[in-house]
């Protein structure tokens, strides 16, 4: 008879190996602007079982869990020699944060963790805790990965263990295996997460999306998205940040906000992709919203439109914190697609397909937020009357649609 080690082997081989080839498709019929997938792309399951078993029956008889992971969310991504790449953040069951890539054939499905997470080097001021991490090609001819380190307040006192401060650290490599860490980003706020790096150079400077904050949790006065150059990336330093798009009443971003991934460079100008949160009696609500930057002026957005993009729906609005969807990692393939990655409720990753046409007509012809209820109902009957006027030119595009099914 099998021994419990070599019973429990199997099973776990298999199921991982099934979860690991488990085709994803469409999950609906969509909003024509992108599309659901059925599953996620990535969970905790995913995770190399040799990262959480000693695979040796003699230490481990029982094929005990030595290691648990407990969530992979917030990835960045990059195309890297032909393969669809995340730069997850995992977190254990010991609620550190580490970075590990993940790799997929076509972008939606079969992602497989590389054998061992990214040895992240660490500055003269150790990280407790390292999460979110944009991945960005510069023209300079770095991968730079920019993330969030946490580390406790020094004046907290001993009864407060919670006071955290929360930097950027930057590191860069040219082949996501070994990582160059450089000095923190040196900036005038008291606190920064979300930082992004602008994939060119501007007027000679490296450039800087910033979220300056007040607190650890709360963005205080500092909220928005921020915008700075530095002269040196090795000893990155924004002293000056222009608020670019604020935080604002009764949106979906009235409390804070936050850049997701670096922006696309389209032919109207900077697509950009970012997180707003809101209060409400159950707590913080993410969403993620789209907005569009001046070709020449990064810090002057062109087009908004209201409300959000994505939101945590069903079986996402649930996890470790509940109703949050996040992203800082997206693809844009040479022939015009665009692979979202986004994170739902801080414990599992997921993908959204679209394309730059298409976010380029939602970004455009989205009306912006009116900001007042009244407002709302304008645009709704300003909507009505264009299609009234075209149906009685055309006939009614609905009942054709019918006839035609
Ligand atoms: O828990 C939701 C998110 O909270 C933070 O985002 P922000 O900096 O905008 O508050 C981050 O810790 C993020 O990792 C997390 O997903």
């Amino acid at each position: 008879m099998a021994s419990v080690f070599h019973r429990r082997l199997h099973l776990l081989q298999t199921q991982h190996d099934q979860l690991l080839r488990r085709p994803n498709a469409h999950a609906e019929a969509g909003n024509g602007i992108f599309d659901r997938y059925a599953h996620p792309v990535l969970t905790a399951a995913h995770a190399p079982l040799a990262w959480k078993y000693d695979l040796n029956p003699a230490t481990n008889p029982f094929l005990m869990e030595r290691i648990g992971v407990n969530a992979t969310l917030n990835a960045g991504a990059i195309k890297w020699q032909g393969k669809y790449l995340l730069a997850v953040r995992v977190e254990g069951n010991d609620r550190k944060s580490f970075f590990a890539i993940a790799e997929s054939p076509n972008g939606v499905d079969n992602f497989r963790f590389w054998d061992r997470p990214i040895t992240m080097p660490e500055t003269d001021e150790p990280d407790t805790n390292v999460y979110d991490m944009r991945l960005v090609a510069h023209e300079d001819g770095w991968v730079y990965g920019l993330f969030c380190t946490e580390r406790r307040d020094p004046a907290a006192s001993d009864a407060d263990q919670s006071a955290a401060l929360a930097k950027c650290g930057i590191a860069r490599t040219k082949d996501l295996i070994t990582w160059e860490r450089l000095p923190d980003l040196t900036t005038g706020s008291a606190q920064q997460r979300n930082v992004v790096l602008h994939p060119e150079f501007v007027g000679g400077k490296y450039a800087l999306y910033t979220r300056p904050q007040d607190g650890f949790i709360d963005a205080g006065k500092g909220g928005g998205i921020g915008f700075g150059l530095t002269d040196s990336i090795e000893h990155a330093r924004v002293m000056q940040e222009v608020i670019v798009d604020k935080k604002q009443y009764h949106t979906i971003a009235e409390v804070k906000n936050g850049l997701g991934p670096a922006p696309l460079k389209t032919k109207l100008g900077w697509l950009h992709l970012a997180h707003g949160v809101r209060n409400t009696a159950a707590g913080l609500r993410y969403v993620l919203y789209l907005f569009l930057t001046d070709p020449h002026d990064l810090t002057k957005i062109t087009h908004k439109p209201g409300g959000y993009f994505i939101a945590p729906e069903g079986e996402e609005r649930v996890g470790d914190v509940s109703n949050v969807a996040f992203s800082n990692g997206w693809i844009a393939d040479d022939d015009g697609r665009v692979f979202v990655y986004y994170a739902s409720s801080d414990t599992r990753m997921h993908v959204a397909t679209t394309t730059i046409e298409q976010l380029l007509d939602y970004v455009v012809n989205t009306p912006a937020d009116g900001l007042r209820s009244a407002t709302s109902v304008q645009a709704i009957n300003r909507l009505v009357d264009r299609n009234e006027a075209f149906a009685h030119q055309n006939g009614s595009p609905v009942a054709t649609a019918r006839a035609n099914s």
